[in-house]
C-alpha cells in the first residue's frame, strides 16, 4: 500500500471482499450475487423526477448527480454491484459524433456513417476526454460499499448505431458495409476497439472494479459472420484489457448460437439472455468462465409466485457450476405501469436467501424452498 494510504484502483479491487468479484472469478461464495442491467432508470420514481429537470446526457455531465443516480439502486435494492450510469453513446460524443438520445426511441444521428471519409473523421478517443465521467467514478469509489462495474459498447453494437443512424431491426446497412466494404468495416472496428480499450482502462484507473462490454445486437449475426467480422476485434479488446486485472464481462441478446464462439473471446464472464437454458449455455461455454443471467426481464411483470418459481429455476441451473451471477437476460423493461421498486427489492432478497450457503447448501435450499 502506498505511504499516503490511498489505494490505487487495482489495490481496491483486490483487497475489498466482494461476492460479485469472487463469483466473476469462479471462487466460492456464501450467496449468489445479484445486479440488474438498467437497474437505474425509468421504473424508479426518483429517476423520473431527476429526468424532469435533466436529460440523460446532462446527468452524465454532473458527477455528483450521476453518482447519486448510480447509487440509488444499490440503496433501494441491496444489489451486490453498481453499474456506472451512462450510455454506450457517450464516448462517441468525444470522438466527434453528433447524436441525440430521443425519448422512447434511443440514440439518433443526423449524419450516419456512409463512407470511408466519415470513419477517417472520427477523432481518436483520449483518456483526457470526458473528465466528468472519471470524476463520477472517483466519487463512486469513495462512496460505494459494493464494486462499480464500468462499461463500454462493443464495436459491432456501436457501429450499428453509427451506420443505421437509429435503432434498427434488420441491420441491413451495417451488414452491407460489413460484407461489401470489408476495409471500411475493419477500419471502423479498429477505431472503435481503440476507444473501448482506452475508455475502459481509464474507468478502471479511476476505480471501476469490473468492465462489461455491451454487444447487445451482435446476436443478429450468424456464427460464421460473428467469427469473421467481429470475434477478432473482441479478442483484441479483451487481450489488451487483461493488464487491468479486473473481470471482463461480455454480453449480447439473442446470442444462443454464438455462445461457443463467445467462449473464445477471452471474457471472464459471459452474459446469457433468457432464451437459452443455463445448462445449454454452460455446455456451449465450457467450464472456467463464469455465467451471468438470465431471467426473462418481462417476468418482473408476472405474479410474485411465478417470478419466484422461475427465479429459483434459474438459480438451480446457475449454481451447478462455480462462477454464477444472477441478473436479467436483458435490461429492466420500460412499461406503463412500471416495474415496482419493491418487486426488485424482494427479488434481490429472495436470491440472497435462497442461495445463502451454510453447512450443506443444497439440502438447506431444498428444505427451505421445496419446489418442482
Ligand atoms: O432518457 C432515458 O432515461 C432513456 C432510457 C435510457 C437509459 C436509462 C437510455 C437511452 N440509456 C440509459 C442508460 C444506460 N444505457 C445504462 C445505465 C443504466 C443501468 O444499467 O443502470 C447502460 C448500461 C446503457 C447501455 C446501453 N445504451 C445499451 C446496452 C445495454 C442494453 O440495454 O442493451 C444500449 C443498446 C444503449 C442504447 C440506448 N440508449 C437508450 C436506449 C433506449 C437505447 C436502446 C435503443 C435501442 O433499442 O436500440
Amino acid at each position: 500500500m502506498p505511504d499516503s494510504g490511498i489505494l490505487t484502483a487495482k489495490e481496491t479491487t483486490m483487497t475489498v471482499p466482494s461476492t460479485f468479484l469472487d463469483a466473476c472469478r469462479g471462487k466460492p461464495v456464501d450467496h449468489i450475487p445479484v445486479w440488474y442491467m438498467r437497474q437505474a432508470g425509468r421504473y424508479q420514481p426518483e429517476y423520473r423526477k431527476i429526468r424532469e429537470r435533466y436529460s440523460l446526457v446532462e446527468i452524465c455531465q454532473h458527477p455528483d448527480l450521476c453518482a447519486e443516480v448510480t447509487m440509488l439502486p444499490v440503496q433501494q435494492l441491496g444489489v451486490d454491484a453498481a453499474i456506472l450510469f451512462s450510455d454506450i453513446m457517450i464516448p462517441l460524443g468525444a470522438m466527434g459524433v453528433d447524436f441525440e438520445i430521443r425519448e422512447h426511441v434511443g440514440p439518433v444521428l443526423d449524419a450516419p456513417i456512409t463512407r470511408a471519409a466519415d470513419i477517417d473523421h472520427l477523432r481518436p478517443f483520449t483518456s483526457d476526454a470526458l473528465p466528468h465521467v472519471f470524476e463520477t467514478v472517483r466519487i463512486l469509489r469513495r462512496e460505494l460499499t459494493v464494486p462499480l462495474i464500468g462499461f463500454a459498447g462493443a464495436p459491432f453494437t456501436l457501429a450499428s448505431y453509427l451506420i443505421e443512424g437509429k435503432p434498427s431491426r434488420s441491420y441491413i446497412r451495417t451488414k452491407q458495409m460489413m460484407w461489401g466494404e470489408p476495409e471500411m468495416w475493419r477500419a471502423l472496428m479498429d477505431k472503435l476497439a481503440d476507444m473501448v480499450v482506452t475508455y475502459a482502462e481509464a474507468q478502471v484507473e479511476a476505480g471501476a472494479a469490473a468492465i462489461q462490454l455491451f454487444d447487445s445486437w451482435v446476436g443478429s449475426l450468424s456464427v460464421r459472420d460473428f467469427r469473421t467480422y467481429v470475434l477478432p476485434t473482441v479478442q483484441s479488446i479483451f487481450r489488451r484489457l487483461q493488464t487491468t486485472g479486473v473481470p471482463l464481462i461480455y454480453f449480447g441478446v439473442n446470442t444462443g448460437e454464438l455462445l461457443s464462439a463467445f467462449a473464445e473471446t477471452g471474457a471472464t464472464v459471459i452474459g446469457v439472455d433468457w432464451r437459452v437454458p443455463l445448462a445449454a449455455a454452460r455446455e456451449r461455454v465450457g467450464s472456467g468462465i463464469a455465467l451471468q443471467g438470465n431471467l426473462d426481464p418481462v417476468l418482473l411483470f408476472a405474479p410474485w409466485p411465478v417470478l419466484q418459481r422461475e427465479t429459483a429455476a434459474v438459480l438451480d441451473a446457475g449454481m451447478t457450476h462455480p462462477g454464477f451471477i444472477f441478473n436479467l437476460g436483458h435490461g429492466v423493461a420500460h412499461h406503463q405501469p412500471p416495474v415496482e421498486v419493491g418487486t426488485l427489492r424482494r427479488l434481490t432478497e429472495f436470491v440472497h436467501e435462497y442461495t445463502r450457503r451454510a453447512g450443506n447448501p443444497r439440502a438447506r435450499i431444498e428444505e427451505a424452498y421445496p419446489h418442482g
